[in-house]
């Protein structure tokens, strides 16, 4: 008989649903179902498996009504959304899909830094709605140039150090900040503080979770200040997303470029209204390569884990 798993939230390409559906008894959700749904019960004693995304992951409700659960995929690297400590007192294995996606993430953030400082929605914009044909000001508009400027990475893991070494082309000198020691010490600053002072821009690129929530705070963002770029491309909960917001508007922050978000996907309104602000819907790893590697590798797990094989990519 084949394992019964979960398959949560709706990002499948069809070869990875090919694969599941060939491999497992699969039950697709597209959100985290409630014990007492009918349609959840008759099945929840035999999930073995919940394959789930880096942003949908599993509730400690979920696990609890899972009696036989022993594993879960996470078809991304952020495994904040998955409660780790509960997870490892059942014996639960975890899994998720790092490195497959590291450059084309990196990427990402490089055309989210590009487009903010280079104001690249107004400007298209601009030509879209007649402005350029009607020579109507684009003074507003004006960028200032990368080369020379500081980068302050948050966060230098594989995703952090691969955002540095692009930048590096750019002509931008890196900094970086995250607790644990890294590589490269001398670009390492004393703080968070320190870097978003010493910083023109700052690429959030740390993973989410309770240790980093809120870390980009309203002091953090005054720091960088009125001239200042802030990107995130890693988890919504890094940012007092109210105190950006207000230092947005008021002008004690330059521009930020936005791929994730507090409560996704929700954006607030007020958000909506800026002009100095590019806002993406948690794309970073939206590539057909990226999605299909990552897929595969989560696959992977499965497989591995239900042959009781080594698991591939296991977390912790
Ligand atoms: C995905 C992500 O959007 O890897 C992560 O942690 O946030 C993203 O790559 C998501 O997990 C897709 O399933």
């Amino acid at each position: 008989m084949k394992p019964s798993i979960l398959v949560l939230g709706s990002v499948w390409s069809n070869d990875v649903r090919e694969q599941i559906t060939q491999a497992f008894d699969c039950h697709f959700m597209a959100a985290i179902p409630q014990a007492g749904e009918p349609a959840f019960d008759a099945i929840a004693h035999g999930i073995r498996g919940v394959l789930t995304t880096g942003t949908v992951g599993v509730t400690p409700a979920l696990v609890a009504s899972l009696p036989a659960l022993d594993i879960v995929t996470v078809h991304g690297v952020g495994v904040d959304a998955v409660p780790l400590a509960l997870l490892a007192e059942k014996g639960i294995h975890v899994t998720n899909t790092p490195d497959v996606l590291t450059d084309d993430v990196a990427d990402f953030a490089v055309t989210l830094l590009l487009s903010t400082v280079r104001r690249l929605p107004l400007l298209d914009r601009h030509v879209r709605t007649g402005g350029w044909a009607a020579k109507a000001p684009m003074a507003h508009m004006q960028a200032r140039a990368l080369k020379g400027k500081v980068a302050g990475i948050v966060g230098f893991g594989r995703i952090g150090q691969a955002v540095a070494g692009r930048l590096q082309g750019f002509g931008l000198q890196i900094r970086y900040y995250q607790r644990s020691p890294g590589p490269a010490p001398e670009q390492r600053s004393d703080s968070l503080l320190a870097l978003a002072q010493e910083s023109d821009m700052l690429v959030l690129c740390m993973p989410g979770g309770a240790d980093t929530e809120g870390m980009i705070d309203q002091a953090i963002i005054e720091a960088l200040g009125p001239e200042g770029t802030l990107i995130n491309i890693a988890r919504g909960t890094v940012v007092d997303e109210a105190a950006l917001v207000t230092a947005l508007q008021d002008g004690r922050l330059g521009a930020a470029g936005l791929d994730v978000f507090e409560h996704e996907p929700q954006v607030p309104d007020a958000l909506l209204a800026l002009d100095n602000v590019v806002l993406t819907p948690h794309v970073g790893s939206f590539t057909f390569e990226a999605r299909r590697a990552m897929g595969q590798l989560a696959v992977d797990n499965l497989r591995a884990h239900f042959a009781g094989k080594p698991l591939p990519t296991p977390v912790g």
